[in-house]
């Protein structure tokens, strides 16, 4: 069969590689956070903990912690939680004085793949 219209073909091939289940592959989703998103918290956190649906590669994985102006704010080298691989947690090396804060994250999941997202949480003291 031929196909009439090289439209129809290129549309076809789209709806095929739109149907591979790339969301059902075990990509790392982000399934929980500390400090929770858009969360106001009274006192700085002492680490940002993101919990994922799959295991984590740390060393192919980053967590970036920006203030409102876009400045890093210095976090330590990530680590995953011992008890748990699906958690991934980075240290902060300094509370965090009030602002809003933008968590940036990417990560690699053991079967190689990228997944990556941001969020934000705000510190205001009473
Ligand atoms: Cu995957």
């Amino acid at each position: 069969m031929r196909f009439r219209s090289p439209h129809l073909f290129t549309s076809l091939l789209i709806l095929l590689f739109s149907l591979t289940p790339s969301s059902v592959l075990a990509h790392a989703h982000l399934k929980q956070q500390t400090p929770a998103a858009e969360s106001v918290l009274t006192t700085s956190p002492k680490e940002v903990s993101l919990k994922y649906s799959e295991s984590i590669e740390v060393k192919f994985s980053k967590i970036e912690l920006l203030d409102s102006n876009n400045q890093m704010m210095p976090v330590d080298n990530l680590f995953l939680d011992t008890t748990d691989s699906t958690r991934l947690i980075a240290p902060l090396k300094t509370p965090l004085p009030a602002g809003q804060y933008t968590v940036n994250w990417h990560v690699v999941s053991v079967d190689g793949h990228r997944t990556k997202g941001k969020y934000q949480f705000m510190v205001k003291p009473d």
